[in-house]
């Protein structure tokens, strides 16, 4: 796999193509008119060698019998397809030229595409990155999730509030997606079980469902970088599974024939948009159950057009992960099927199981921890429920009952089910209990996994919990996002970088190479004045791109601490008004965050940094020294934009809050400086780059811990710190938000009465300290270059190829096509 692989079109041919294409799809008379129908016929055309290439990638799998890791996730982030499909397929130029040859420039026509946005954060991109790694380093892989309707929300502000639309993603179609009838699955759901007594004294349990779920599967081609490699990912619509009732219609029931169908169709419809909170509806349970029961069905459908009814093969074929516990249910389907549809005894069907399923936690925090009631359980899915009951019995009995004799406390702490007023069943424990591998997503994080959230099971299975530092494509997060940069790269480094991310660490000896500072500042300056363009297009706010570029973007959480940066701001602000000589490099501070719409908080913080940007954008006592951006519907395709342009990395959640934070990476990887705390990857981070380059504040993990010992108190801050103290005092004020005071003390309340659960004023007289020293280290050009350039070569680690070799290694056991086994 070593060699390249051939340039699959010539320009001629890609152009001559994309005109048979515009020939189908609109008139070509108002070409110039008509972008979205050139961007049509140049996904089409790629398309025609993305399914060669697929079909190839099957065959080959076929052949060799490949173990299939299948990736269960509820979420993908998948951004925008085309760019990447063709840097990956090495058709960029090709694309580039054919295109310009129409007239057009291939970014205008990138510019009509919409990103698939069926994902909240992190954890949806994640996945997306792991796809794109999986496919580039040629392994046998199918992605599962839900084709939703409307992915996340998209976001406008209304007088500085955030308004919530739905994301129209596929309203007129997609391209890249294509729907399989062929492989349609039958999902069963509520009514109630049937015990049936065998002659042999046994019990068969039938379960008699009381409605039927059409799933329908479009499958997403994931191409892979420089590679033989497309892979899928599937995603599963929810349909009525007999059309509509014409019978029913005919007599004039026509809301009642319609009602089924609406309802079976709802279950696909629309993505939560709740980011690490358990919304706990009935609606989402019977998402995650619908999903898994389809992927559950394609995967053994697949085992068996290989191997047939012979089961023999199966846990060594099949592994499947579980992005964190939303598809938990899958193990549950699974030993269903094994039980009540193949006659497996119940030890051997969860002996499988336990060979088979992997879970991935993604985060500490309590509410984030799903739990479902029991009696939903029984209503919707009356037969996994017993099973549930089944595999905790067992669990009690055979495993903590051994461990822990006649502890009847452990038993309650670690029982699958939680004890209350309401029974709620605790879908991490099931994950724990059955899955052979448990990891965390960075060292910090994966360390606390076993100390604080499941230090009786890491006794129980001592070498089960383990870690695995999340990462990202450097193909999405450089190559093609920053294009100038990735030249100058290629002109450095001899390998492919993109696909061997370590040896970007030759450039590092040209960090004080005075020359190759310059190219290199002068790139970001470059993508500073682009950015500057966008920002005055989204916001109508004109910022200077010789100020430092301040970037906290990210989902708007309290534990995210957007408010410290926020309450920073008010500080700088204030001494800027009390001294306008003020010695500080101007500094334009760039926000993009989407807030949960039920996150009451999260939205006061979007309005009172809108209101305080408004205030102090418009002031002229402080010479443009301080700008304040929030741009509006922050996406993947936004944070392609943003990153390039970064002089200053925010990862500022309180210690041991952030699990691991991948933005924090492709940001330092576009040589962007961190300023944050001792979490997540920042731990792992700091130590690639070394302390000179970058800025650590705050109370550690242990510290934090502390001051919950200690009885935190936030008033002590409040009343020590004046400056603490006048820019909290001031949110009471009208000062923001003229004639209206008050409108902005819902902040200072949680920091204050509130008790400050995410403990910012402990931390902020740190964070201004590190923020002093960051402007002074700015301040020196030479200085500031060699950290920028520092921190792109270091980031060898946070490749997603990396992570995906140590889940590889250390998780699945796998062997990439084409190698010898
Ligand atoms: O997963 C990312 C991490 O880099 C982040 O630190 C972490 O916060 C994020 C429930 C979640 N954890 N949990 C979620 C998302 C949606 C939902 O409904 C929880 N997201 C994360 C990748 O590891």
């Amino acid at each position: 796999m070593a060699t390249a692989i051939k340039k699959p079109l010539t320009t001629a041919q890609f152009k001559k193509k994309v005109l048979q294409h515009l020939n189908f799809t609109s008139s070509q008379d108002d070409l110039a008119q008509n972008p979205t129908a050139v961007l049509k016929a140049v996904c089409l055309t790629v398309n025609e060698v993305v399914y060669e290439k697929l079909t190839e990638t099957n065959k080959y799998h076929k052949e060799h019998k490949s173990r299939s890791i299948n990736y269960l996730s509820l979420e993908y982030l998948m951004g925008r397809m085309l760019s990447n499909n063709l840097h990956n397929l090495d058709l960029f130029d090709v694309a580039q030229k054919a295109v310009a040859s129409l007239g057009f420039e291939i970014e205008d026509i990138f510019e009509e595409g919409h990103d698939l946005a069926l994902g909240n954060g992190g954890l949806g991109r994640l996945a997306a990155c792991f796809l794109d790694s999986l496919a580039t380093m040629d392994f046998n892989a199918v992605g599962y999730g839900i084709h939703y309707e409307h992915g996340l929300f998209k976001q406008q502000f209304h007088q500085g509030r955030q308004i919530e639309t739905p994301d129209e993603w596929r309203e007129y179609g997609n391209p890249w997606e294509v729907c399989r009838p062929e492989a349609v699955q039958y999902i069963p759901l509520f009514g109630h079980v049937e015990s049936i007594a065998n002659n042999d004294g046994s019990v068969k349990k039938v379960w008699h469902s009381g409605q039927t779920i059409k799933g329908v599967p479009w499958d997403v081609p994931i191409v892979g970088y420089n590679s033989k490699t497309v892979n899928v990912l599937r995603l599963w619509e929810s349909r009525a599974s007999s059309h509509f009732d014409w019978d029913q219609f005919n007599s004039g029931a026509y809301q009642d024939a319609h009602s089924a169908q609406n309802h079976a169709e709802t279950i696909s419809k629309v993505l939560y948009p709740n980011d690490e909170t358990d919304a706990g509806k009935e609606l989402r349970f019977i998402q995650q159950y619908f999903f898994c029961a389809c992927s559950i069905k394609d995967i053994i459908k697949r085992y068996q057009e290989q191997f047939g009814d012979d089961w023999s093969q199966f846990s060594k074929q099949v592994v499947i992960q579980l992005n964190d516990t939303h598809p938990t249910i899958a193990i549950l389907e699974l030993m269903r099927t094994l039980i009540d549809e193949y006659d497996f005894a119940w030890n051997d069907a969860f002996a499988m199981c336990r060979e088979i399923f992997a879970y991935t936690n993604h985060t500490l925090l309590p509410e984030a921890l799903e739990k479902w009631s029991v009696a939903l359980f029984d209503r919707v899915l009356p037969r996994h429920l017993e099973i549930l009951f089944s595999i905790n019995e067992f669990f009690l009995n055979e495993e903590v009952a051994k461990l822990w004799p006649n502890d009847h406390q452990m038993r309650g702490r670690l029982s699958i089910i939680e004890e209350g007023p309401e029974k709620m069943v605790r879908m991490a424990h099931l994950c724990v209990v059955t899955s052979f591998k448990v990891n965390g997503v960075a060292q910090i994080h994966s360390d606390l996994v076993k100390s604080d959230l499941f230090p009786e099971f890491n006794q129980l299975y001592p070498n089960k919990l383990t870690n695995v530092t999340n990462g990202v494509t450097p193909r999405r997060w450089l190559k093609a996002c920053n294009p100038e940069l990735s030249k100058l790269l290629d002109s450095k480094v001899k390998t492919d970088w993109a696909k061997n991310l370590s040896s970007l660490s030759t450039v590092a000896k040209f960090a004080d190479d005075e020359k190759f500072q310059q190219e290199f500042m002068s790139i970001k300056h470059n993508n500073k004045v682009k950015l500057a363009e966008e920002i005055l297009a989204s916001t109508g706010v004109v910022v200077s791109p010789d100020a430092i570029f301040d970037v906290q973007i990210k989902r708007l959480h309290e534990y995210k601490r957007q408010h410290l940066s926020f309450l920073h701001i008010l500080a700088l602000y204030r001494r800027l008004l009390a001294d306008p000589d003020y010695d500080m490099h101007p500094r334009v501070y760039i926000f993009g965050a989407k807030a949960a719409p039920g996150y009451y908080l999260a939205k006061e913080i979007i309005y009172a940094i809108n209101k305080v940007a408004d205030k102090i954008n418009n002031d002229d006592r402080i010479n443009g020294k301080l700008k304040v951006v929030f741009m509006p519907n922050y996406r993947v395709t936004l944070a392609e934009k943003i990153i390039p342009a970064a002089d200053v990395s925010e990862q500022i959640s309180t210690a041991g809050k952030e699990a691991s934070g991948t933005g924090n990476m492709k940001l330092a990887l576009n040589g962007a400086v961190t300023i944050g705390t001792l979490d997540g990857a920042n731990v792992e981070i700091a130590e690639e780059v070394g302390d000179d380059n970058i800025f650590i504040f705050g109370n550690t993990v242990d510290d934090i811990k502390a001051l919950a010992a200690n009885g935190y108190n936030p008033y002590d801050y409040y009343n020590n710190d004046e400056e603490i103290k006048a820019c909290l005092d001031w949110l009471h004020t009208d000062y923001f938000t003229p004639g209206k005071p008050g409108e902005l003390s819902a902040i200072a309340h949680s920091l204050l009465d509130g008790g400050d659960p995410y403990r910012l004023l402990a931390d902020f007289a740190d964070y201004a300290k590190a923020n002093t020293a960051l402007d002074q280290a700015y301040k020196d050009k030479t200085r500031w270059a060699r950290m920028a350039i520092i921190n792109t070569a270091k980031m060898g680690k946070f490749t997603s190829d990396r992570s995906i070799q140590d889940y590889v290694d250390n998780i699945w056991k796998l062997t990439p096509m084409n190698s010898k086994n």
